[in-house]
């Protein structure tokens, strides 16, 4: 069985590949879920919905996330009223959000929950929520984001940082709200210690595989078992493919490069997989502890993606050598 450690978008293009290189059934992929959210009322998880709706092929295509031809008739409404319709919500998008608040409120766990979406989508991989507890990713906005009148550093939410924010805003700080009483979801443990191989998606090393690891026991649980667990760089050529991990690796201190990726990783991943725009930094990356694997990780559609998971797959376990450069 092969155990995906994933957050958004390019971990569902990761996944859309690794159910190509081995059977779906044998996939497991434990999910992010501190950017999960209420809103309206009604439940979200965009981290789950996104790998669901790119495995369904059924994503749009433009975002990475939402459904593909949705109608807006829902936030249309909810606009006209003078709701907050920021944070757009396609109206077949919402059937999933009504479907999982009701579910919840009939105590359903979000794993069964999930399990039942990933069903109705016809996704034969198993989506696990990385906790079943509220775990919320708070932002600290850096002291020249925060309003004339001089308070002191503004704390806002995930979603409030990327979204209302479109993440353009420079941040000081980053913390898992609810993290040290969260724990790992029903199968979590089991998929990470009977996995063959554990792969770290190219997902946010902060904010969408930061999390996962920081469920207790899910850290310890993988660092028990480094040798086989290889992460994909996020980060090729000092910047991110989407989103604003390279800025916010920066902004947080670390440095925003595979090596920066190699330090946050090393203690629970053997080997880090980087694009070959970054085989001159192969050294820097074992320096840190990290055999390194040159192969192109840029997954511009799903064949690339599918090589990339049979190479991730490939990987011998010598001991010490390090794998992908001829000694
Ligand atoms: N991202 C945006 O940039 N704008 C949106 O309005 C937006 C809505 C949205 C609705 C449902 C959903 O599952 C995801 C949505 N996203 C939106 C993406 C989301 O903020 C990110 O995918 C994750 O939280 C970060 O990985």
């Amino acid at each position: 069985m092969i155990t995906v450690l994933a957050g958004g978008v390019g971990a569902a293009r990761l996944l859309r590949g690794m159910i190509r290189a081995v059977p779906a059934h044998e996939v497991t992929a434990i999910v992010n879920t501190a950017d999960d959210l209420v809103l309206h009322g009604l439940s979200i998880s965009p981290d789950l919905d996104t790998v669901t709706y790119t495995l369904a092929e059924a994503v749009n295509p433009e975002t990475g996330w939402g459904l593909v031809g949705e109608t807006w008739q829902a936030m249309d409404a909810l606009e006209q009223l003078g709701g907050a319709a920021w944070f757009r919500l396609g109206d077949r998008d919402l059937g999933t959000h009504l479907h999982r608040t009701g579910r919840l409120a009939d105590g359903a766990g979000l794993t069964e929950v999930t399990a039942e979406i990933t069903r109705a989508f016809g996704i034969d991989a198993r989506l696990l929520p990385m906790t079943e507890d509220r775990v919320a990713t708070m932002v600290t906005l850096s002291s020249d984001g925060v309003p004339a009148d001089g308070a002191t550093e503004m704390e806002i939410g995930f979603q409030d940082y990327f979204v209302g924010l479109r993440h353009d805003v420079a941040i000081s700080g980053v913390r898992f709200d609810g993290i040290d009483a969260a724990r790992p979801a029903p199968g979590v443990l089991d998929a990470i210690t009977s996995a063959d191989t554990v792969v770290v998606a190219p997902s946010n090393p902060i904010v969408s595989i930061g999390p996962v690891v920081a469920v207790p026991g899910i850290g310890k649980a993988l660092a028990d078992r480094r040798d086989n667990v290889v992460a994909v760089s996020p980060i090729v050529a000092g910047s991110a493919l989407k989103g604003p991990a390279e800025r916010m690796l920066r902004e947080l201190g670390h440095e925003p490069t595979v090596v920066g990726v190699a330090r946050l990783y090393r203690d629970f991943a053997s080997t880090l997989v980087v694009d070959s725009a970054d085989g001159e930094l192969v050294d820097g990356v074992e320096a840190e502890g990290m055999r390194c694997l040159v192969t192109p990780t840029v997954m511009t559609d799903v064949g690339v993606a599918t090589d990339l998971c049979r190479t991730l797959l490939s990987l011998d376990r010598p001991v010490g050598s390090p794998a992908g450069r001829p000694r």
